[in-house]
């Protein structure tokens, strides 16, 4: 909005200009984020523990948790706050990019609501049915795909990492696959949010990997020389990114060890789906197995874990996801925490540089 307001003033101030520059925006996107946190963060922490929005622990997990009991839960609105009021103050609001972008953080935020005010407030244990709740991120994914490969007409191609002259056409499977994408991230990173600051450390490092990404490939001179696609008006994403790595460090502030608050579905199911939904547009989707390898790993290691229980009446660890496992050897939770991050660090690393091994 500030774009809009402020950048027509610079033929004659010419200050304003600065609205002009994407770097600029992006920077104050993340700092608004942080500031909304810090400000909004203790007031909900209390709303929530006033009106006892607090996490009901089950007890088939590590006993480290029994004392989490009744930890606020639900602060998932709070990330979601801090990363959309930002978007819509920096961003320039004529780009499809940062509409779509919102549209599926809002709408997975929402279907999270749904099911954390099921679980913690109407005491609901089965909250929105898995079946449900899958239905309605297909549904919500679709939708985006839809515009994506339709309206926007972003090309049905994908980059695969390492391989600058292969970019296969997908057709019409190209919306199947943005669904995957989307789906398949919420869900992930729903299922990594078991830990103190476990999901939203690694979100933050991809916000942070794709913030970078999406600036690239906005821009004309940097995509043809780096031989990437070039998306025009993709760079507004650059400005989302950082108003989620605002929103991410600013709930990190309170759900690092031990947690005053956690997200819940409102804030899991839609930072995962941001970072589909970004990937797909910035033309990054492969990638995103390496940028958000730990929340492939935590997935992977609940598919194969119930799959063998199912098949072959074993576990293959001591409990899935796999940072119960790490627990229940005995590493302490902040030990784990770190390590995932110091691993999310590395894997963006990594991902990044296949922009420069192709
Ligand atoms: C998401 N939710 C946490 C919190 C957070 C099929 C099965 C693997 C599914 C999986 C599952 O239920 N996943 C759902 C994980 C829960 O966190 C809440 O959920 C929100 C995110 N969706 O924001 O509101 C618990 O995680 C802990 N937590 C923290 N700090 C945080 O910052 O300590 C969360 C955030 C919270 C708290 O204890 O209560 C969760 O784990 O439920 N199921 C599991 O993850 C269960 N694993 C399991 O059943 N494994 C079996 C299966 C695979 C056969 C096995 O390995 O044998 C574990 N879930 C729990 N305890 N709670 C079992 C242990």
């Amino acid at each position: 909005m500030l774009y809009h307001l402020l950048f027509p003033l610079h033929t004659s101030y010419s200050f304003f200009n600065v609205f002009r520059y994407i770097t600029f925006r992006t920077i104050y996107a993340a700092i608004t984020a942080l500031l909304i946190s810090f400000v909004i963060g203790p007031w909900l922490i209390r709303r929530l523990r006033e009106r006892q929005i607090g996490q009901t622990i089950r007890h088939n997990g590590p006993e480290s948790h029994l004392v989490k009991e009744g930890t606020p839960t639900m602060g998932g609105v709070l990330v979601l706050l801090a990363a959309l009021l930002p978007t819509l103050l920096w961003a320039n609001l004529t780009s499809p990019y940062i509409w779509i972008a919102v549209l599926v953080t809002a709408g997975f935020g929402f279907i999270g609501f749904v099911d954390d005010y099921r679980k913690v407030i109407r005491k609901d244990t089965e909250g929105l049915s898995a079946r449900k709740k899958l239905l309605l991120q297909v549904l919500l994914a679709s939708l985006a795909a839809w515009l994506i490969y339709t309206d926007i007409g972003i090309k049905d191609t994908v980059t695969i990492p390492f391989f600058k002259n292969l970019q296969p056409s997908l057709g019409v499977f190209y919306i199947l696959f943005i669904i995957f994408v989307i789906v398949g991230s919420s869900n992930a990173v729903n299922l990594t949010d078991g830990l103190d600051g476990l999901a939203i450390g690694p979100t933050t490092i991809s916000a942070g990997t794709y913030m970078l990404f999406a600036y690239l490939a906005g821009n004309v001179k940097i995509a043809n020389y780096l031989q990437i696609q070039y998306v025009p008006g993709v760079g507004e994403l650059t400005i989302f990114c950082g108003a989620m790595v605002g929103a991410g460090l600013g709930f990190l502030w309170f759900n690092s060890y031990p947690a005053q608050v956690f997200m819940g579905d409102t804030g899991s199911l839609a930072l995962g789906g941001a970072l589909g939904v970004v990937a797909v547009m910035v033309k990054q989707e492969i990638v995103l197995a390496l940028v958000g390898g730990i929340f492939v790993i935590e997935a992977l290691s609940v598919i194969f874990q119930v799959t063998s229980y199912k098949t072959r009446g074993k576990r293959i660890f001591k409990m899935a996801p796999i940072h119960h496992h790490f627990e229940l050897k005995g590493w302490a939770e902040p030990k784990v925490i770190v390590r995932f991050w110091i691993i999310s660090i590395i894997l963006a690393l990594l991902a990044i540089s296949t922009l420069k091994i192709r």
